[in-house]
């Protein structure tokens, strides 16, 4: 049997395949991680954080991994990442493991992602039913600093109908999974320094605000963690990310993690990462072929690297 059971990056695993890994990873390094169950979802599954920690006193930094069901590449990328803390010989990830604590949710839409694999691969939403025809709120658009909010241009980029994909919630803060991510935050956000939500698709690492037009006060700093990021994984494989606000950059979103991450736990740096799906090796969407997961997975790795130094050295 492999030493690491479950999950090889070579294929998309299960929403069992990833937990049982998980649990194999915490017993195999059971003295410095841990896995919290910090929710449940509408249909009754754990929403787990893995948290690794080699020192007392660490900051830390939050990871949420696909909270839209079809992005199956960022829970992929989200359990390299912590095969990468765990396992790494590089020396500059062995510092980051050691001096920072991480809580990594890899599955923040556990109901959406079984939907996704068996169901409907194109499902973005959460499960939860909605109207008497639709099911799921996008629990990108259900969070609580300035939720369904107008911008400059009159763009709410969110939905009040239940059936769209972008559908907000019937109030704010109103889905399991939303309030799971915001335990986390509760417990952990005072001492977080930095927050990234994983998407798919289309190179790009977003900054706040989606909810406005307008720049958020410490935009050169985000601006400049943001362009280490793009710069360090550009020189992997030549793939060129877009950096900057999401409103400006792509579009205007209110509700999301990373705006609420930001504006109401006051989490300095907040990121949205929109990893591979188009491009020169091929316009696949949300369906990125699974031998793409770890040239994926490894740019994104030397991305956050470079991040995390440059966020250091400011
Ligand atoms: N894109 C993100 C979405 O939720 C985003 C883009 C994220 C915009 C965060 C603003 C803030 O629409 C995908 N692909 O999900
Ligand atoms: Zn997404």
């Amino acid at each position: 049997r492999k030493a690491t059971a479950f999950i090889d990056w070579d294929s998309y695993g299960t929403l069992a395949e990833i937990n049982a890994w998980l649990d194999e990873m915490h017993v195999r390094f059971s003295t410095i991680t841990n896995i919290r169950t910090v929710g449940t979802s509408h249909e009754g599954r754990p929403i787990r954080s893995f948290s690794i920690s080699r020192g007392s006193g660490n900051r830390a930094i939050i990871i949420e991994a696909n909270i839209h069901s079809r992005e199956w590449i960022s829970s992929a990328t989200a359990t390299y990442l912590i095969n990468e803390l765990l396992t790494s010989t590089d020396p500059t990830i062995q510092a980051l493991s050691a001096n920072i604590d991480w809580h990594i949710i890899t599955n923040a839409n556990p109901d959406g992602y079984e939907f996704s694999r068996t169901n409907n691969r194109n499902w973005r939403k959460t499960r939860a039913p909605v109207s008497a025809l639709c099911f799921g709120v996008d629990a990108n658009r259900n969070f609580g600093y300035n939720w369904l909010v107008r911008d400059e241009t009159g763009s709410l980029g969110a939905s009040t109908t239940p059936c769209s994909d972008t559908f907000a919630g019937a109030t704010s803060m109103s889905e399991a999974e939303t309030l799971a991510i915001e335990s986390l935050f509760t417990q952990y956000g005072r001492s977080t320094d930095l927050f990234i939500s994983f998407h798919s698709y289309g190179h790009y690492l977003l900054h706040p605000w989606g909810h406005t037009r307008n720049m958020p006060p410490n935009n050169a700093t985000l601006l400049s963690v943001g362009v280490a990021f793009r710069d360090a994984l550009r020189a992997v494989d030549g793939i060129n990310y877009a950096v900057g606000s999401s409103n400006t950059v792509l579009y205007a979103a209110s509700g999301t993690t990373p705006d609420h991450a930001y504006g109401a736990h006051g989490i300095p740096l907040s990121y949205t990462v929109e990893m591979r799906g188009n491009g020169v090796y091929g316009n696949f969407g949300f369906v990125l072929p699974p031998s793409l997961i770890r040239p994926n997975a490894i740019e994104v790795v030397a991305g956050l690297k470079a991040m995390i130094n440059e966020a250091k050295r400011l």
